[in-house]
């Protein structure tokens, strides 16, 4: 109460407690809360609020009567209850608030254990760096990374250099998207493509945003890891890993790492948790999607040192005329069958224009689910999104173009198919015909919807 900054008055029926209490500099008077002639002799005070915390339900519940009745309404009471039954009737009587001692110890022991635990597996991961000091570290993030994986191996790499082992991130894939590349250049972050390395040059290996060697990520199966930090949950695939840490509960890799690096007292940069609040958000959907309150309590953490221009500029990328490009051929050359759209957009460089422009169509009226497609070189990559309840994207495209080659969820998928023979028609229009005519009708068919004449 002192450190709420309000004087307390305490009354008790024992004579000697009174006593202690006053040694101890505390208003104390000797009195039976139950009985109303206690209550008389407090009503002179200017009271604030009144608490009533005996271990005695039944004085508890008649002190609470009596203040209900004889003080002014507004009065706010505390009561304590040792079971469930009398912590209703309290409320019931008007308390404000009753309590449970035995809940506020369990779960305050609930938090000392998560604490426990949490210093647990910081000291051993530390240890585990300690261990090797000194040691070239490869923190490999999964194919075509996304910005929680980034900044995720970022905050890994940074914990490395402060055990002194010298880390590299890599990846394998592209970095796709606008916002992804806008995102590495923005902050400047260093990460080599593993083409043309061997990942044997490396005395260690790091996992950060996948777990299992071989499985979205470009090392061989079976590879020794030295420490796994990912939040996909991995079914029973067996790791080989002296520290793992997975936590299918947390919405991010980036917060798993913003727990160690807080953990370890590790100072983070500006860009650093720019780049961890940026993965954090971008992984949950801004908090709507997988979170855990520890993805909050991480964000709240990297809030006050992220740059929030920086953030601002990644929320509005600019779009390259590629994109713009893809996007105007997906307007012009769409098909619309019921709620389908489908798009060819002929001949393409970026394939990541695709979903962008997968996305966008799914705005029109009456369009709920989008299908965008082109031709690389010698590729038929498409792109579908959907929000039709009673879709499931990924299951359709991988009827229509073959488990193989198409993957995805319910509402986004893609499905990439080699051209093969066909890549060595020369006249491009009679390819691009033909794979118009391929996908469009392959498509439908999974879909069970009858291609309209034209
Ligand atoms: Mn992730």
């Amino acid at each position: 109460m002192r450190e709420l900054g309000k004087d307390l008055i305490i009354v008790d029926k024992d004579p000697q407690k009174v006593e202690t209490l006053r040694e101890e500099a505390y208003e104390a008077i000797v009195g039976d809360i139950s009985e109303i002639e206690t209550l008389r002799g407090l009503k002179t005070k200017k009271l604030s609020g009144v608490l009533i915390v005996s271990s005695d339900n039944e004085a508890n519940k008649q002190a609470l009567r009596n203040v209900k009745k004889h003080f002014r309404p507004s009065l706010y009471c505390v009561a304590r209850a040792s079971d469930v039954i009398n912590l209703q009737e309290m409320e019931e009587i008007g308390a404000d608030f009753v309590f449970m001692p035995s809940r506020i110890v369990s779960k305050s022991l609930t938090r000392s254990l998560e604490r426990a635990e949490s210093v647990r597996i910081g000291n051993q991961l530390s240890q585990w760096f300690t261990k090797n000091t000194g040691k070239t570290l490869a923190v490999v993030v999964h194919d075509n990374p996304d910005p929680d994986a980034i900044s995720g191996a970022l905050a890994l790499k940074l914990m490395a250099e402060n055990y002194g082992l010298s880390p590299t991130i890599l990846y394998n894939g592209e970095i796709g998207h606008q916002e992804n590349k806008a995102f590495v250049n923005l902050l400047g972050i260093n990460l080599e493509h593993m083409e043309g390395r061997d990942i044997s040059e490396f005395d260690e290996i790091a996992l950060v945003d996948c777990a299992v060697a071989g499985s979205n990520n470009m090392l061989s199966e079976g590879t020794h890891i030295g420490v796994v930090i990912d939040h996909h949950p991995v079914g029973d695939a067996e790791i080989d890993a002296d520290f793992i840490d997975i936590r299918p509960n947390v919405g991010a890799s980036a917060t798993i790492m913003t727990k160690y690096l807080q953990e370890l007292n590790i100072d983070i940069s500006s860009e650093i948790a720019t780049a961890l609040l940026y993965g954090i958000r971008t992984d949950t959907l801004d908090f709507k999607r997988n979170t855990d309150p520890n993805d909050l309590s991480a964000a709240s953490f990297l809030y006050p040192m992220a740059d929030h221009e920086v953030l601002d500029q990644l929320e509005r990328p600019s779009m390259s005329i590629e994109t713009l490009d893809v996007l105007g051929q997906a307007i012009k050359n769409r098909q619309v069958v019921g709620s389908y759209l489908l798009s060819n957009v002929g001949n393409i460089r970026d394939r990541d224009a695709l979903p962008q422009a997968a996305d966008y169509l799914l705005n029109l009226e009456g369009i709920f689910t989008s299908i965008v497609f082109g031709v690389s070189d010698d590729v038929i990559y498409i792109s579908g999104r959907s929000n039709d309840i009673r879709v499931n994207l990924g299951t359709i495209l991988k009827k229509a173009f073959g488990e193989g080659s198409a993957g995805g969820h319910s509402t986004a998928a893609g499905a990439q198919i080699a051209l093969g023979v066909f890549s060595d028609i020369k006249d491009r229009q009679t390819l691009l015909k033909l794979v118009d005519e391929a996908v469009v009708k392959k498509f439908l068919k999974a879909v069970g919807v009858e291609e309209v004449d034209e």
